[in-house]
Parts: structure tokens; C-alpha cells; sequence
């Protein structure tokens, strides 16, 4: 018996492209813009890539397709972590190569930029891309963490290329990655290899983003997942009315995802660090902020709420850094070993109130004890702190219990909190990509093989006008260069795509302010429920609320 499922109906799904990109490969020419320049830092960006600095903006459009023809051997890349989309991204990049040209080949390489280095690949075929179409996750190729960065690997990467004829690579990653397709492009082109290099914006992150860059893929479902999932727990919240939930969700450092799922679903409450570091609040700050909610709706007999807390607040408390910053330095070398070699939790809590400052000894002394050991237990390959596994769903559950408590004996509070945990992450980074990622990551692939197909290289495929339906959308290309500035990374100056992190004077953000005082006293909880892959378009082609936003919508 064959036993049908959405996997197997969305392999049928044709993705919607680009308006301009529909008529044909034999009917896409190019429109060429102005120079460029970067965002910043031009005369450093400029000395730094003296053979892809500088280049035109380009649009595709209807007309006579001039490109050369010429056998095109492409090789692809996914970098970082999974985000719903990037199957797609693959399958369009194979069907426009296939399209332009039967004998053009695409080259897999296997585990993300390693597999460049590694020289581990798959020569993809229909049967194989087949099974992917439309489907969430990485697996078609797999992906990693490994950067592409040095000219040691740059050169193996040179040496790889020429030993298969391939003339280009598209690297599909965020913010480091395509800076470091950038910077492998320049390298590329300083030493005549003739291999072309265009990067594609993924993350569901969101923090990939500027005035080329609407959105990454992968932050519409991603978002559209969390919100599902934190409107069903909403619904059962007011149904049941006995638990506050506190659910972190992914996101990194930028608040971009906490703030979308807020603005989807309503929340009670939803921090963002962006704010926390504006405002330099305290983690007792942010305690009294939730317990003012709480409080306030027991007040009114709803002992019940929905708390959504970023993934990387606490490195936004400016008290809570300087913390991490004194663990790291007390646990640096040896001393690890020395605090390890002590056989109870009495022990080590002296050796921590020796070594830290009073200040951080205060902001340590008033966390729960199970993140005060997790903060000792979790450390990365170099002995730091990871900041990113603190449990700060538990952590801010707690210190607002504290303060409930004293508000209770103080005689303001007489409400009840039960507390449930929840953390949103990987529920949603390969979820199936909805319409809008797969026809944005599609169009996304299908772009890029015209830019190789024209020559073009340390380009970032670009489609924008994504507020628009499909076929009003715009594809083209744009340096990637024009998106760099110099930053100091590991002490030194280096040349990055700026990373995005939520405005405090955006659309998205204003309105949000502008609603939480309600959403935080009283019940506005919305519901969005499951994406929807087929159906009216005003239910399954919507974008997220922070495009619409953004886009005035
Ligand atoms: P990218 O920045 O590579 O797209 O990764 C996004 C992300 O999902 C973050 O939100 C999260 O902090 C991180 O990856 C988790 O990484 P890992 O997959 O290594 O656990």
C-alpha cells in the first residue's frame, strides 16, 4: 500500500518564482545599476578586495538572454545551521543549471564547508533532488560549522575545484558565511582560478538582514512553527488558567524570532534583549517587569500567562556579562582544575565567593542553584562559559517567584504561580518550509545560477519585494562587499556583513510597544495555528508580521 502524506504531496509543489525569472532560461537578460560601495569603512573594505569591490547592483528581466554558453559545473554548499528552505535553495540552483543546459552538473559537498576542503561530494541527479523538493532540513547534503577562512583552505578549495571543472560555488549561510564567501570570491579572482562564488542568506535567526536583505530564509517557518506551538500552549494556558509558561525560543543573540512569535501570538510577556541592553537592566529589573504582569492578572483572578524569553538575553544584563566574564577568568588554565578537584557544592560556593568581585558575588548569589552549577558544569572548548545553555526559562521563573514571594509576605500579592518550561528551537528549524520559504528559496538557487550564468561573482543572490506576492518580486544580484564593515573580531579588524539585531526605532518593534502594557495585564492571546501549505493564499502565502510590518504593510 502506498501511503500518501504531505512529504510525498509536497514533492509535487512548484515553487512561485519571481515574475521575471518565469519566462524561460532563453528569456532572462540582465539590467545593470549603479556601482556600489559598502555600508561602511569603504577606503579599508576597498584595499581588501581590489578585484570584486565596487560592482553594479543588478536586476534580471525579460529580454534576450545573453549570457555565454558554456558548460557550468557548480558546486553547493550549506553552511550553519538548518533553516526550512534550503532543499529548496538546492533544487532551484539544479533545475535552472539543468534548464540552461542538459550537461551542466551540481556538485554537493557533504557536510558543510568541510566537505569543500574534504573534497566529499555527490554529483546530484533528478532522481535524487527529487526526494527533497519542498521539504524542511539539510539532509540532501548535510550541513556544518567549519569555517571557510584561511587561504590554506582557500587554495585546497582552488585545488578542488580545478580537479572537477568547476566554475562556481554557492555557499547558502548567514552573516560569517557569506562574508567568508565574499572574501573566498576576492580570493578566487586575485588568483585567476575563473570560479565564480555567490552566497544565498539563510538563518532562522532573522539577524541577516539590511537594506538588500529583507529576509533570511528560513525565519518565516521557523517563526510560523515557535508561534503554532506557543498559541496551542496559549489556548491551553486559558483553558486551564493554573500555569504561567516561560518558553524561550531560539534566535542567537538578535531577538528578531522572540519578537516575531510576539507579535503572532500575543503574549503576556516577551523581553528582548535589545532593550535589556538599551535600558542596562538588571536581572531584578526584568524579575519586577513579569512580576508587575503577574500580579497584576492575579489581581483579576488569572493566575495564568505566557512569558517569551530570547535565547540570548542574560548575555544582554549587563550585571549577568560581567559575571560570565569573572567565571571565565576564575576557571581560566589550571584553576578548572582546582575548583573540579572539590568534592561538594559547599566547597566550590567558597572558592566562587573568593574569586568573584562582591558586585558579581551579589548577581551569583540571588540565581537559582541549579543554573548557579550550570554555569560552572557548561563551558566550551576554550573554558568559557556557554552562555547560549543556560536555562533562562528557569532562571526568570525563579527570580520572579522570589519576588512573588516577597510581594506575598509585603501583602500586594495574594495570587498563586505555577510555572511550566518550555524551549523552542529545533521544533522548528526543519519543519517543512511554507509556501513563502519554498518559493523564496527556490527563487533564491534559480537566481544564483543566472548569476553564475552571467559571470558574476562575490555576489549574494537577492530577491526582494517580498511583501508582494510572488510574481512581483525581484530578483537580482548584489555585492557582497556592499554589505561589509570592519568590526574587531578576536582583536582584530576584519571585514563582516554587520549583523542585524532588533531596531528599538523599527515598525516591528514600535508596535509591539505599543500593545505590551494590554497583552501584558490582560488575555489578547492569538491563536495562529499550523502553517498552511494549501488553500486560499491569504492563509497559506502570509509573511511574517515583521516584513509586513517593515514593508508597511
Ligand atoms: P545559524 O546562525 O547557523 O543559522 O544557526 C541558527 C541557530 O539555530 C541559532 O538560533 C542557535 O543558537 C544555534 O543555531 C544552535 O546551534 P547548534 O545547531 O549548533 O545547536
Amino acid at each position: 500500500m502506498k501511503i500518501s502524506s504531505l512529504q510525498t504531496a509536497r514533492y509535487e509543489y512548484a515553487p512561485k518564482l519571481p515574475g521575471m525569472l518565469r519566462n524561460g532560461i532563453a528569456d532572462i537578460c540582465v539590467k545593470e545599476g549603479a556601482d556600489t560601495q559598502s555600508v561602511a569603512d569603504q577606503e579599508k573594505i576597498k584595499a581588501l578586495f581590489p578585484n570584486t569591490y565596487g560592482k553594479k547592483e543588478i536586476t534580471f528581466q525579460k529580454g534576450q538572454n545573453t549570457s555565454e554558453a558554456k558548460k557550468q559545473v557548480v558546486g553547493v554548499i550549506l553552511s550553519g545551521g538548518q533553516a526550512p528552505g534550503g532543499h529548496n535553495v538546492v533544487c532551484g540552483l539544479y533545475d535552472a543549471l539543468k534548464a540552461t543546459n542538459p550537461e551542466n552538473e551540481l556538485y554537493g559537498f557533504k557536510g558543510g564547508p568541510s566537505g569543500l576542503i574534504e573534497d566529499d561530494y555527490i554529483v546530484l541527479t533528478d532522481d535524487y533532488v527529487d526526494q527533497f523538493r519542498n521539504t524542511g532540513g539539510f539532509d540532501i547534503i548535510g550541513s556544518g560549522r567549519t569555517k571557510l577562512e584561511t587561504n590554506e583552505q582557500f587554495a585546497i578549495a582552488a585545488e578542488v575545484c580545478k580537479k572537477h571543472g568547476i566554475t562556481a560555488i554557492v555557499i547558502i549561510g548567514g552573516d560569517d558565511s557569506n562574508t567568508n564567501a565574499g572574501i573566498l570570491a576576492e580570493y578566487f579572482a586575485a588568483n585567476n582560478t575563473g570560479v565564480q562564488v555567490i552566497g544565498c542568506p539563510k538563518t532562522i535567526d532573522g539577524d541577516l538582514k539590511n537594506e538588500d536583505i529583507e529576509c533570511s530564509f528560513g525565519f518565516d517557518t521557523a517563526t510560523k512553527t515557535y508561534s503554532e506551538i506557543i498559541g496551542n500552549i496559549a489556548r491551553d494556558c486559558n483553558s486551564a488558567k493554573k500555569y504561567w509558561h516561560f518558553i524561550k525560543v531560539m534566535g542567537r543573540s538578535a531577538s528578531h524570532v522572540a519578537l516575531e512569535c510576539a507579535l503572532e501570538t500575543q503574549p503576556n510577556i516577551c523581553l528582548i534583549s535589545e532593550e535589556v541592553a538599551a535600558k542596562k537592566m538588571s536581572l531584578s529589573q526584568i524579575a519586577d517587569y513579569i512580576a508587575d504582569s503577574v500580579e497584576k492578572r492575579a489581581a483579576k483572578g488569572m493566575n495564568f500567562g505566557i512569558a517569551v524569553i530570547p535565547e540570548g538575553v542574560v548575555e544582554f544584563v549587563p550585571e549577568f556579562s560581567a559575571l560570565i566574564q569573572e567565571i571565565n577568568e576564575l576557571l581560566a588554565g589550571s584553576k578548572a582544575d582546582d575548583f573540579n578537584a572539590l568534592p561538594t557544592w559547599e566547597e566550590k560556593y567558597a572558592f566562587i565567593e573568593k574569586g568573584l568581585t562582591k558586585e558579581s558575588m551579589e548577581v551569583f548569589a540571588i540565581l537559582p542553584q541549579a543554573i548557579q552549577q550550570q554555569l560552572f558544569l557548561e563551558r566550551d572548548p576554550h573554558g568559557n562559559v556557554q552562555v547560549s545553555l543556560i536555562e533562562s526559562e528557569k532562571l526568570f521563573s525563579a527570580l520572579v517567584a522570589d519576588k512573588l514571594a516577597a510581594r506575598k509576605a509585603a501583602g500586594t500579592y495574594k495570587g498563586k504561580f505555577g510555572t511550566l518550561h518550555h524551549f523552542l528551537g529545533y521544533e522548528g528549524r526543519c519543519a517543512f518550509p511554507s509556501n513563502f520559504d519554498s518559493d523564496y528559496c527556490y527563487s533564491l538557487g534559480y537566481n544564483a545560477f543566472m548569476l553564475i550564468q552571467y559571470g558574476y561573482t562575490g555576489y549574494l543572490s537577492k530577491i526582494s519585494n517580498l511583501s508582494q506576492p510572488a510574481n512581483e518580486w525581484v530578483a537580482g544580484g548584489m555585492p557582497i562587499t556592499k554589505m561589509m564593515n570592519i568590526e574587531r573580531r578576536h582583536g582584530e579588524d576584519k571585514p563582516v556583513i554587520k549583523k542585524a539585531l532588533v531596531e528599538l526605532d523599527g515598525k516591528p518593534f514600535k508596535y509591539f510597544e505599543a500593545h505590551r502594557d494590554e497583552w501584558a495585564e490582560n488575555t489578547c492571546f492569538v491563536y495562529p495555528g499550523a502553517i498552511q501549505y494549501y488553500g486560499p493564499a491569504e492563509v497559506c502565502d502570509i509573511t511574517t508580521v515583521t516584513l509586513a510590518l517593515e514593508q508597511g504593510k
